[in-house]
Order: C-alpha cells, then sequence, then structure tokens
C-alpha cells in the first residue's frame, strides 16, 4: 500500500511501511519569547501558525500507527558539542548556555529545550537531541531510520531555511525522499521561507517535494 500527495513540483508517493514523520525543533526556545529565537532578536509569534499544522500531521500519522520522530537543538550542559564559532558568533545579549527565563539556551533537559505541548511526544515516538542544525550530524538520527526501514520522510518544523533546509538537504544526499509540508514550517523571514519552498522542488525536486496540508491530509485520510 501507499500513498500519491498532489506535490509540487510533481506528485509524491510514499510507501505506508516506509514513510515517517518528522517534525523539527518544535521547541520552546524557538517560538517563546525569552529563548533563543528570540535572544538573536527575532518575531519569535511568526512561528505559532507552523504549530498547528504540524500538530494536525502528528494527529494523522499516529491515526495510520505510522513512525514518528522529534528532533530538538540541544547540547550537553557543558557545551562540550557545542563549537566556540557557533556559540561566540555575534553579539546576542543571551548566548548558547546562558541562563535565561526558560532555562540555560539550547541545553538539553531545560524548559527552552521542551517541545510545545501541542506536539510534545508520544511514549514510543523516537526523540533525536542534536547539536548542529541538520539532524545527522552527531546524532543517531541515521540509525534510527535504518532501524525503522524508512525511506521516505514527510517534514514539518523550524526554521525553514536553518534546520529544516539542512536536515532535508542532509538526508537527501543520504538517498532519502523528503517532503516538507508548506504549512507545517516557519522562518521568522517569510522571503526565506518562500525561497527554501521553491529552492526544494526546483530543478525537478533536486532536494525533495514540497506540498500543502491539506492535499497531505486527503492523501492519508
Ligand atoms: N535561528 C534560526 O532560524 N534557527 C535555528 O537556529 N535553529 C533551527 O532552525 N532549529
Amino acid at each position: 500500500m501507499s500513498f500519491e500527495i498532489d506535490a509540487r513540483s510533481f506528485a509524491y508517493r510514499c510507501p505506508a511501511d516506509g514513510t515517517a514523520l518528522l517534525l523539527i525543533d518544535l521547541q520552546r526556545d524557538f517560538v517563546e519569547p525569552g529563548g533563543f529565537g528570540a535572544s538573536l532578536g527575532n518575531d519569535v509569534s511568526r512561528l505559532r501558525p507552523a504549530i498547528k499544522a504540524c500538530r494536525r500531521l502528528l494527529e494523522t500519522f499516529r491515526a495510520l500507527g505510522l513512525p514518528v520522530l522529534h528532533t530538538r537543538e540541544a547540547h550537553r550542559p557543558d557545551l562540550a558539542d557545542c563549537p566556540p564559532a557557533k556559540r561566540l558568533r555575534g553579539e546576542p545579549p543571551l548566548r548558547i548556555g546562558d541562563a535565561g527565563p526558560m532555562g540555560h539556551l539550547l541545553v538539553a533537559g531545560e524548559t527552552g529545550t521542551e517541545i510545545v505541548p501541542e506536539c510534545r511526544p508520544l511514549p514510543g515516538e523516537t526523540v533525536i537531541d542534536k547539536p548542529g542544525k541538520g539532524a545527522f550530524y552527531a546524532t543517531d538520527f541515521g540509525t534510527h531510520l535504518e532501524r525503522l526501514g524508512i525511506t521516505h520522510l514527510v517534514v514539518g518544523g523550524v526554521t525553514t531555511e536553518v534546520c529544516v533546509q539542512s536536515t532535508l538537504r542532509e538526508a537527501n544526499d543520504r538517498g532519502y525522499e523528503c517532503l516538507l509540508v508548506e504549512e507545517a514550517t516557519e522562518s521568522y523571514f517569510p522571503e526565506f521561507k518562500r525561497a527554501t519552498l521553491e529552492m526544494v522542488r526546483a530543478q525537478g525536486a533536486i532536494v525533495g517535494w514540497t506540498a500543502a496540508l491539506a492535499d497531505v491530509l486527503r492523501a492519508f485520510a
């Protein structure tokens, strides 16, 4: 059995026994005031619509019994996995590891790295803490995909042009067929979201596919 989604630039087909939902970095640090996203000077309220769309995808995949994987951008408390180049860049008021209103920024176990309640993982769903923007670098994400027999990834999360795009590109290079759900991802910069969606699906799906949420839900209904 397989699903066919009316996607762009052309139809996306995925098998029921090889498709997973991947939700990237839906953590409080990026979507709530006082977190890492806000410390970089961003309007974090811009990302909220993606949470609702990701929730719809979660409900659909859970109802079908399809695998769900979540990532968080989260460093070890000793920051041994945070290169100085990442921590020291720019002049933000709070850096990775500094104490803010939601705990130490981008540190595992702190309030800021909790996934938002709407998309909170259920027991049995895989949760990957990643020190980079992409989900494969310095994680066992790839091992989990192999364990689950995944070949196709339906993707949502934040932010579109940073962690989502890095992960899509890494997955594409490893041979995964990826579909990014348009309403299920957001950027602090609308023009970057628009450009990312276009560059993913350009040149005959050079990185992957994109599709409207309604078309994805219809295919899995
Ligand atoms: N700053 C920004 O847009 N994003 C990140 O730093 N991480 C993720 O995208 N998760």
